[in-house]
C-alpha cells in the first residue's frame, strides 16, 4: 500500500439545519481513534485541528436557516481545501453537510488549477440537489450539490469559479429526494444508484462504472460520505435518520472499491451527531470504513481493473 500524506481539518459546522450536535463531530472522531488507526496502516497523518468560520455582514434570512455562518463557513472551507490539496489528501471532519459547500468548490478550484477534471462522489440518502429557493426545510445542508454543479439561485454565496460538470457527479444511496430536487435531477446527467437500484442489482456495479469514468479522464475524485448513506441500525447518530440504508459489508466494500482505484483525492466525513450516538457505534463505524478506504483490507488482492 502506498503511504499518503493525510490532513485531517476539523470542520464543526452545526449552521446546516436547525437540529444541533454535528459540531461535536471532530472531536468524536479524534476520540474514535481515526488518526492512530491511519497511522497505523502506514499513512502520514498531520491532524489540522479545527476551523473556525469567517464572520461575514450577510443579515439573517427568514427563511434560511443561519445562513450567515453557513457563508461564513463555505468562504473558509474552500480555503482551507484550496490550501491543502496539493499539500496531501485531505479529510474534513464534520460537521453537517453544508460543510461541502466549500470543500467540494474548493477543491475544484484546486483541480482547476491542476488541470485535472474533477469527480464527486456523493454517498448519501439524500440528493442535497435544492437550491435556496427550492428548499422547504429552509436547511441548507440539503443544497450543495446544487451549489457546486452551478445551480443559480445561491446569491448570498461565493460565486462558484468551477461548477462541476453533473456528468461527473454520481451519487449512492438515495432514499429520500423532494419532489423540486427530482424535477430538477431528471434535466440532469448525474449517475444515480437508488437503494432500489442497490436492492436489484448490488452496489458494486455502479461504483465501478463510475469508477472507469473516474480513470478515463484521469480525474480527481472527492468523496462525501454522510452517514445517513448507511442504516440507521449501525449508524444511528444522525439527525435525519432515514430507513433502509447501506449495510455494513456494503459500505465496506464501496470504500474497498474506493482504495483498489487509487484514485480518491479527498474526502467529507459529515452529519455526525455525537449527542444521537450510541456508545461510539457510529463514530467508530465512520473510522472503519475510512481506514477501510485507506488500504485496510485481510487479505490481498491483485488491483482490479475497473472496466
Ligand atoms: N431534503 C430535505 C431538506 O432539504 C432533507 C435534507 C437532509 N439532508 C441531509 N443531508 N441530512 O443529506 O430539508
Ligand atoms: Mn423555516
Ligand atoms: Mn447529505
Ligand atoms: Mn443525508
Amino acid at each position: 500500500m502506498t503511504p499518503q500524506d493525510i490532513l485531517l481539518i476539523g470542520a464543526p459546522v452545526d449552521s446546516g439545519k436547525d437540529r444541533k450536535g454535528c459540531i461535536m463531530g471532530p472531536d468524536a472522531y479524534r476520540t474514535a481513534r481515526l488518526a492512530e488507526t491511519l497511522v497505523e496502516l502506514g499513512h502520514n497523518v498531520s491532524d489540522l485541528g479545527n476551523l473556525t468560520a469567517e464572520n461575514t455582514d450577510i443579515s439573517e434570512h427568514d427563511h434560511l436557516v443561519a445562513l450567515p455562518q453557513t457563508v461564513g463557513w463555505t468562504r473558509t472551507l474552500q480555503e482551507a481545501a484550496k490550501d491543502a490539496a496539493p499539500k496531501g489528501l485531505p479529510i474534513f471532519l464534520g460537521g453537517d453537510h453544508s460543510l461541502a459547500l466549500g470543500t467540494v468548490t474548493g477543491i475544484a478550484d484546486h483541480a482547476a488549477d491542476v488541470g485535472r477534471p474533477l469527480f464527486v462522489l456523493w454517498l448519501d440518502a439524500h440528493s442535497d440537489f435544492h437550491t435556496p429557493q427550492s428548499t422547504a426545510s429552509g436547511n441548507l445542508h440539503g443544497t450543495p450539490t446544487a451549489y457546486f454543479t452551478g445551480r443559480t439561485g445561491f446569491d448570498a454565496f461565493p460565486a462558484v469559479n468551477n461548477p462541476v460538470p453533473t456528468e461527473n457527479v454520481c451519487m449512492i444511496g438515495l432514499r429520500s429526494v423532494d419532489p423540486a430536487e427530482h424535477a430538477a435531477l431528471a434535466d440532469t446527467n448525474v449517475s444515480i444508484a437508488d437503494m432500489r437500484a442497490i436492492d436489484e442489482g448490488g452496489i458494486r456495479a455502479p461504483l465501478a462504472e463510475f469508477l472507469a469514468k473516474v480513470e478515463a479522464a484521469n480525474g480527481l475524485l472527492h468523496v462525501s460520505l454522510d452517514v445517513d448513506f448507511l442504516d440507521p441500525d449501525i449508524a444511528p447518530a444522525v439527525g435525519t435518520t432515514v430507513p433502509g440504508g447501506a449495510t455494513l459489508r456494503e459500505a465496506h466494500l464501496v470504500m474497498e472499491m474506493l482504495h483498489d482505484s487509487q484514485r480518491v483525492t479527498s474526502l467529507d466525513l459529515v452529519e455526525l451527531n455525537p449527542f444521537m450516538d450510541e456508545r461510539g457505534k457510529t463514530a467508530s463505524l465512520m473510522v472503519d470504513l475510512t481506514a477501510s478506504l485507506m488500504g485496510r483490507r485481510v487479505f490481498d488482492r491483485p488491483t482490479r481493473a475497473f472496466t
